[in-house]
């Protein structure tokens, strides 16, 4: 079983990114995981993920992201074709009511178990939700480019996306935000991984392009 888990670079003026931070090490987990840094750049993010999916054809893509703001792990739902960014990307790049995928879906389901994926973690106590909105900047847009991408792969991989929350160091720095320790989103990752090779069978079974 191979997983491409990705997180990102740094951000939106943030010396850190807690996906890059958590997703580095989770590198070699369980002999599956292989973890890839991101740019939080539109276009450019989904390049990096194309080549590498592409030369890897893993059986999970499990992408990784900030939430700053948010508490607990968000198992993303819903992937949108549109970019429309509050910010620009580290490129400087601003796109505003864009498609991610021209001629594409208008959107995607994410085809991990998102609920059983929340259940496994708040079994072991840790905070989680399945969100239904993982925004429009370049997080939704790599979570919409995966689940696209993932059709074109030999592989065809289940697509998932996490949102996990600062840390504490960035929540102070951001008006106290909600905060999750580095060790405590690492565990979470690690659950997320376990659940997921344990349940291998029941992974494509809820797929779904909504129209
Ligand atoms: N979070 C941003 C992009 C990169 C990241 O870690 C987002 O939620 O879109």
């Amino acid at each position: 079983m191979k997983i491409l888990l990705t997180g990102f670079e740094p951000f939106g003026g943030e010396p850190i990114n807690p996906s890059w931070e958590a997703v580095k090490a989770l590198a070699g987990y369980r002999d599956a995981v292989v973890s890839l840094m991101l740019p939080c750049v539109f276009d450019k993010s989904l390049e990096v993920l194309g080549d590498v999916a592409r030369a890897l054809e893993p059986e999970i893509i499990l992408s990784v992201g900030q939430a700053g703001g948010r508490s607990g792990i968000s198992l993303e739902k819903v992937a949108i074709n549109l970019n429309d960014a509050r910010i620009p990307d580290n490129a400087g790049a601003q796109p505003v009511d864009s498609a991610v995928i021209e001629g594409a879906p208008n959107a995607y389901f994410a085809s991990l178990p998102v609920k059983r994926l929340t259940a496994a973690l708040k079994e072991k106590q840790i905070e989680a939700q399945v969100s239904f909105s993982a925004g429009t900047y370049v997080c939704n847009h790599v979570f919409f480019g995966a689940c696209h991408l993932a059709q074109s792969l030999l592989s065809r991989p289940s697509v998932g996306f996490v949102h996990i929350p600062f840390l504490p160091e960035q929540a102070e720095r951001n008006g106290h935000a909600p905060a999750m320790a580095l060790a405590e989103q690492i565990t979470a990752l690690k659950v997320l991984i376990d659940a997921l090779l344990a349940g291998g069978d029941e992974l494509h079974t809820s797929a779904g392009t909504t129209h």
